[in-house]
């Protein structure tokens, strides 16, 4: 393998499925507003930081909030999902990770997350792999969300690596654009029409194979 790459992987949709548990809390939440709120447009909601989620969940409801209204709804949310995120298990790995994450370190392949959740660390210690990352940049190391590319920025930095050797896997269309306005390679998980503006699509991490890798190593 020639070229030296590193990884950076968003979490929610591509390490392990927490988007269902975002929309049972934000489901509640619109409930308790008096509106009802589907898994479509929970779609909306996908990489996107909790409280700018909070403002779309209010635009769909129509429903004007004061700050201190919205503060309180934005803490009631956050307490509800964790108590889902508190009983995740390192069964709720999506497939293929595992086997990635291996092949990386068997080749000293760098790799970091890169998530806008505030929950991030608290998640993969649920799941187990808190300590097989080298760097974590969550919402909390960020000032600017996807599709910023600020967060993948930190995380190449945290690497030690140039931005177009680092490769970021993602799920959402604004952490794609997040990824090509870093100049690095993208790779999509999900539908190929949504995620067209990535370099390379795939249904889920078992697609990437040690020989796609090879690939694009040279
Ligand atoms: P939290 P990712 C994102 O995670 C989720 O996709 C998004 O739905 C959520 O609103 C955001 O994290 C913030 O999460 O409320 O835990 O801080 O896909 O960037 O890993
Ligand atoms: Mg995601």
């Amino acid at each position: 393998m020639k070229k030296e790459l590193a990884f950076i992987f968003d979490l929610d949709g591509v390490i392990v499925d927490t988007a269902k548990y975002h929309y049972l809390a934000w489901r509640n939440l619109a409930n308790v507003l008096g509106f009802d709120f589907t898994e479509e447009q929970n779609e909306l909601l996908k990489g996107v930081s909790r409280v700018k989620s909070l403002e779309i969940l209010l635009s769909i409801g129509k429903v004007n909030l004061s700050e201190a209204k919205k503060q309180e709804f934005l803490l009631q949310k956050n307490k509800e999902y964790l108590e889902y995120v508190n009983k995740m298990t390192s069964e709720e790995i999506l497939p293929g990770v595992n086997d990635l994450l291996n092949f990386l370190e068997l080749n000293d392949i760098k790799y970091a997350l890169g998530s806008a959740s505030k929950n991030a660390p608290l998640i993969l210690e649920k799941v187990g792999l808190l300590n097989r990352f080298t760097a974590i940049v969550d919402g909390n190391d960020v000032s600017k969300a996807k599709p910023d590319p600020e967060v993948f920025l930190i995380g190449a930095k945290k690497l030690e690596m140039k931005p177009e050797n680092c490769v970021v896997v993602e799920d959402a269309i604004a952490g794609i654009q997040a990824a090509n306005a870093a100049k690095m390679i993208s790779i999509g998980i999900g539908d190929t029409n949504v995620l067209h503006e990535a370099d390379y699509v795939f249904k889920d991490l078992t697609a990437i194979t040690p020989d796609f890798l090879k690939n694009i190593m040279n």
